[in-house]
Order: structure tokens, then C-alpha cells, then sequence
């Protein structure tokens, strides 16, 4: 597994601790500039780069990924939400540690 890079911003956070939920190898937190009335990102807490290397997980991790997308959404009290993952540069991404927005609330942004 190829190491994090050191200036791993979400590694950081990851290691920061100061999470709205963290279970099985994921956490969420807030987003700094949200887009929305509710605005979590969802991390793997191992770095991998990016959507485009979701092979880098097992069948299992993916699967418990996508679980707890869900469940950081019912724990924030969302229903209805929307969740982007953003691939690559010319696909908005800005921050290279994969992360998935769950946006919600009055405020939802069109696909950003
Ligand atoms: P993306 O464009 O998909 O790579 O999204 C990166 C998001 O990360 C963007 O919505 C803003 C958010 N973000 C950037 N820096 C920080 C930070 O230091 N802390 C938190 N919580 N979010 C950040």
C-alpha cells in the first residue's frame, strides 16, 4: 500500500481526531466552507488519492464506506441529501484524500 504524502491535509484531520463520527476505519466531518445547510465529508482514514482508485479497497471496506456514508446522514438527521464525490481536478477535486460530500438542508448547491 503506497505510503500517505506527507502534506496529506485530510491525513491531518484524520489524525486530528476531532470528528462528528468515526467508526470502522471512516470518519465525517464538517466541511470549512459549507455549501449547504448540512455539509459532511466522509474520509477514509487510510489515504488513498482519489474515487478513481476505489479499487483500492476490498468488496468489504467498499461496502462499509458506503455504509457509513448513510449513516453519517440519518445521524445528522437527513432524509433527503445529496452525496458527490468530486474526481480529479477537471472534476472539481481539490483535496487528493478521498472524500464524499453529503450535502443537505435548505441550501443544496446544484452539482459543484
Ligand atoms: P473537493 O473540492 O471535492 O476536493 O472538496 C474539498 C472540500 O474540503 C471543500 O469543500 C472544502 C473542504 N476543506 C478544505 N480544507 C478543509 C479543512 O482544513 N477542514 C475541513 N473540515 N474541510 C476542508
Amino acid at each position: 500500500m503506497p505510503l500517505p504524502p506527507d502534506d496529506c491535509l485530510f491525513c491531518r484531520i484524520v489524525a486530528a481526531g476531532d470528528h462528528v463520527h468515526a467508526a470502522d476505519g471512516f470518519v465525517a466531518v464538517r466541511d470549512i466552507a459549507p455549501a449547504a445547510d448540512t455539509h459532511l465529508l466522509v474520509l477514509p482514514e487510510r489515504h488513498v488519492d482519489t474515487f478513481r482508485d476505489v479499487a483500492a479497497f476490498s468488496d468489504e471496506e467498499a461496502g462499509r464506506m458506503l455504509r457509513f456514508i448513510a449513516e453519517t446522514a440519518a445521524r445528522a438527521g437527513l432524509t433527503d441529501y445529496r452525496v458527490v464525490v468530486n474526481v480529479g481536478p477537471g472534476g472539481g477535486q481539490t483535496v487528493f484524500h478521498l472524500h464524499w460530500h453529503v450535502l443537505g438542508g435548505a441550501r443544496l448547491p446544484g452539482f459543484h
